[in-house]
């Protein structure tokens, strides 16, 4: 028996053991409450209303059971929403009636929700040379092409705030029907071209087509994505995040869920302001990026990590590195990491740099979809397309030159992506192969 957990007494425990003492505790000192919930708390007032989702325990009790449950220890009922896939309900509480839900064992976790915000958007004027085509040719991008994977057949889906512009060379399959009424969002362009333009900025996978959502609360992070899965998208972009905390948040664990319900790859940028990466890229599931500068040139030993430092107003843009924590376990985070100077179009003919690992993930989106062409049965496998891109991705841009947990916490993740090695290992090591069970020996 493989034996790394030991109790109090340093007598060896097994893995499931160490885990359900590691929950004992937590519940003895939070109950259903997420840490992040009982830190605001303990600002309220009773009578306080705070925006909260509850995620029930006994997934298999029906929307009426788990309304009838909650209403049960209020103190007046509360009208729900519910998540799409997941066993939550979600409402506005006071402080009051959160109290009387903590110690309810039928309830797994209440979330405070948080908003989240794009990350990140900075527009500057367009420098001389196209950073995209440098970004795509540092990245070894354009091999892919010429081999034929261009996208063709392939669906994206692209999480924002707001509406991408249609324009040029931007092939907008659907929009989720809540997204129609919000206003067109220079940010949201701007990543859906990354993905996928054939303009003169080529996107990463020129030939797919995007499939767009909406999220401007974590709340909306679940519709938006079930929404896009369920229009057949291949997988999806989040260039938002909510950013501060190393502990995972609701929408971490909204995203781990539909990963391994829809099976689909949820890529996530890691957020701009340096310190922890954000959520839901902290999720274990999604393939989390970070943001590296090529300095406008496609040679690698000038590369360096996303440090930009600007004068008031605007904002210092820093790639967020610092992995997450639950309980005694760490995970390194980002993934990967990708270009986060990027210029292409905002608007129909007009072109400007932006910076921020918002850009970075949408090239490794791209390239999901570039690898699922190559190998279609990668689209049902989102762990071994996460697998392939962190193999590939051999640019040392900062730390040691691969994931190891005695390196510490790495800024770079595995390293920037390649392209065209990515290709390589799909190609020869993309299929299905044999299934080795997880067990605690
Ligand atoms: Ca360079
Ligand atoms: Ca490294
Ligand atoms: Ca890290």
């Amino acid at each position: 028996m493989l034996t790394d957990w030991f109790d109090e007494w340093h007598r060896p425990i097994t893995r499931s053991t160490f885990v359900a003492r590691e929950r004992q505790a937590y519940w003895a000192q939070f109950g259903a409450f997420d840490e992040t919930l009982a830190q605001l708390l303990t600002t309220k007032n009773a009578t306080d209303v705070i925006p909260i989702s509850i995620w029930m325990r006994e997934s298999a009790l029906s929307r009426t059971a788990q309304t009838t449950i909650i209403n049960g220890l209020v103190s007046a009922p509360y009208q729900f929403r519910y998540g799409e896939r997941t066993p939550t309900l979600m409402a506005s509480m006071t402080k009051h009636d959160l109290v009387l839900l903590q110690w309810d064992q039928r309830i797994d976790r209440i979330y405070a929700i948080q908003a989240i915000q794009p990350s990140d958007a900075f527009g500057v004027a367009a420098p001389a040379t196209p950073t995209i085509i440098s970004a795509l040719n540092t990245e070894y991008i354009p091999p892919l092409w010429h081999a034929g994977l261009q996208g063709q057949g392939r669906k994206l889906g692209l999480l924002e705030v707001g509406r991408p512009r249609p324009m040029p060379g931007l092939t907008i399959v659907s929009q989720q029907p809540a997204c129609t009424g919000l206003s067109i969002d220079d940010h949201a362009t701007v990543v859906a071209n990354v993905i996928a333009s054939s303009s003169a900025y080529l996107g990463v996978a020129p030939d797919a087509g995007v499939i767009a959502g909406y999220a401007v609360v974590e709340e909306d992070v679940e519709s938006a994505l079930t929404w896009m899965f369920d229009q057949g998208a291949d997988a999806a972009n989040i260039s938002l995040s909510s950013e501060g905390s190393n502990q995972l948040g609701r929408s971490d664990r909204v995203v781990d869920y539909i990963t391994r319900r829809d099976r689909r790859l949820i890529v996530v940028a890691t957020g701009n302001q340096g310190g922890f990466v954000g959520s839901p890229a902290k999720a274990w599931g999604a393939l989390s990026v970070g943001g590296f500068e090529d300095m406008n040139s496609m040679t690698w030993n000038d590369d360096d990590m996303l440090e930009e430092f600007y004068p008031p107003p605007a904002t210092n843009k820093i790639s967020a590195w610092g992995n997450p924590i639950m309980g005694s376990m760490t995970w390194e985070k980002p993934e990967v990491s990708a270009v986060s100077v990027i210029t292409t179009y905002t608007d129909v003919g007009v072109a400007s740099t932006w910076v921020g690992t918002s850009m970075a993930a949408p090239q490794v989106t791209g390239l999901a979809g570039l690898l699922i062409q190559a190998m279609p049965t990668l689209v049902d496998w989102p762990e071994a397309t996460k697998a392939i891109i962190m193999a590939s991705s051999v640019h040392n841009i900062a730390d040691g030159i691969a994931i190891d947990p005695a390196a510490g916490d790495l800024h770079d993740g595995a390293g920037g992506l390649v392209g065209v090695l990515a290709r390589e290992v799909a190609l020869t090591h993309g299929e299905l192969g044999i299934f080795f069970p997880c067990s605690d020996s």
